[in-house]
């Protein structure tokens, strides 16, 4: 780890201490760490496609596209190359600079869909965005070759406490996830990792994610934090939403254990208020998700943000764009 200031050692008292500072303080500090390695008026703006949509063997409790559920979502498989490179042009015609591409799969299979995803990958990196995937599982010979096609990022996150995972998901493992982190790291792709919240977890089990992201080594580079997107259908639809100011506590937390990540403000931002969005962006958020869709569901529409931005004095981030290269900037 380049900065001296960052660690991966934290212990479980130390980031429950910092959870639960009074939440002036919380955000006070975790505000000053944000200045301190980030251009605080910049915030990135990523855009998600669903390039396979829906039919998942895996059971995850809150996900449309599992096909243990009965959530009414049009399944669709695997769209065309062309579609990928017309929507990645929009997104960076709209101020993205990332552009992801999700999958509902539990991994990636060495076949003719992998194929063409590097394809995907390859003319996207060509248009000078940042590449993200999230395809479930992957080998470490998997991520070697989508490493070569260009592949910038790949998102798979941990979603809860190690406790709280089999409450969640039963058909894989917390170790099952741990493992293609690693095999992402060993590739050289920088790694997408967080969390959602709102899914039936404890204060404490926000706090051992929190550690245990922080504990990665390296820190994953965009850690993603979720509300959960109540899906009808889904076993935990109907499940009490999260608190702001606890969602707001994580942000902040996020941002004090791993400083030079980017902290992305990801799914939910429809239900919150532009105040509590405002809030977040101070407790360190500094991406987010831009397009009128995350992967199945609605996301504010691009005009609105852009009204968000301009009140808040943000700009969209340019891409490739290191904490490091900000660091030494001043
Ligand atoms: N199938 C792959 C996987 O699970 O890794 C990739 C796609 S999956 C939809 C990507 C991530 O979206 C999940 O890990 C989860 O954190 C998030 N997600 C899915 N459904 C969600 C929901 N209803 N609300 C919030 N986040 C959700
Ligand atoms: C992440 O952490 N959140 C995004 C992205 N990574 C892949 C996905 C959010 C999905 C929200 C529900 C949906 O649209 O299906
Ligand atoms: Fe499948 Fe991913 Fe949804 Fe889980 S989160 S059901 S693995 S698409």
């Amino acid at each position: 780890m380049s900065h001296p200031e960052v660690r991966t050692n934290w212990t479980r008292a130390e980031v429950a201490e910092i959870y639960n500072l009074p939440f002036l303080d919380l955000v006070f500090r975790a505000a000053q760490v944000h200045r301190k390695f980030h251009q605080s008026d910049e915030v990135q703006v990523c855009t998600l496609l669903s390039i396979k949509t829906g039919g998942c063997t895996e059971d995850c409790k809150y996900c449309s596209q599992s096909a243990h559920y009965k959530t009414g979502l049009q399944a669709h498989k695997l769209v065309a190359k062309e579609e990928v490179v017309t929507k990645a042009r929009e997104a960076k015609d709209n101020g993205a600079s990332r552009f992801c591409m999700g999958a509902a799969w539990r991994e990636i299979r060495d076949n003719k869909d992998f194929d063409r995803i590097l394809e995907m990958v390859r003319e996207v990196n060509g248009m000078g965005l940042e590449v993200c995937c999230t395809l479930g599982m992957l080998t470490e010979e998997q991520a070697h070759k989508l490493k070569q096609a260009g592949l910038h990022a790949y998102n798979h996150n941990l979603d809860t406490s190690e406790s709280h995972y089999a409450n969640v998901i039963t058909t894989r493992t917390y170790q099952d996830r741990l493992n293609t982190i690693e095999n992402v790291r060993k590739a050289g792709i920088t790694v997408c990792c967080g969390g959602i919240l709102g899914l039936g977890e404890s204060k404490d089990d926000r706090i051992d994610l929190l550690k245990t992201l922080s504990n990665l080594s390296p820190h994953p580079e965009s850690v993603p934090i979720n509300a959960l997107v109540p899906i009808e259908g889904t076993p935990l639809h109907g499940q009490s939403t999260v608190d702001n100011f606890e969602f707001v506590r994580s942000i902040a937390t996020a941002r004090i254990l791993m400083p030079t990540s980017m902290v992305r403000l990801s799914a939910g931002r429809l239900e919150m208020s532009k105040e509590t969005q405002a809030l977040c962006f101070l407790a360190g958020a500094n991406s987010i998700f831009g397009g009128e869709k995350l992967l199945t569901t609605p996301n504010p529409a691009s005009d609105s943000d852009a009204e968000l931005f301009s009140s808040l004095g943000l700009r969209p981030r340019e891409a490739f764009k290191s904490a490091q290269s900000e660091a030494a900037n001043g």
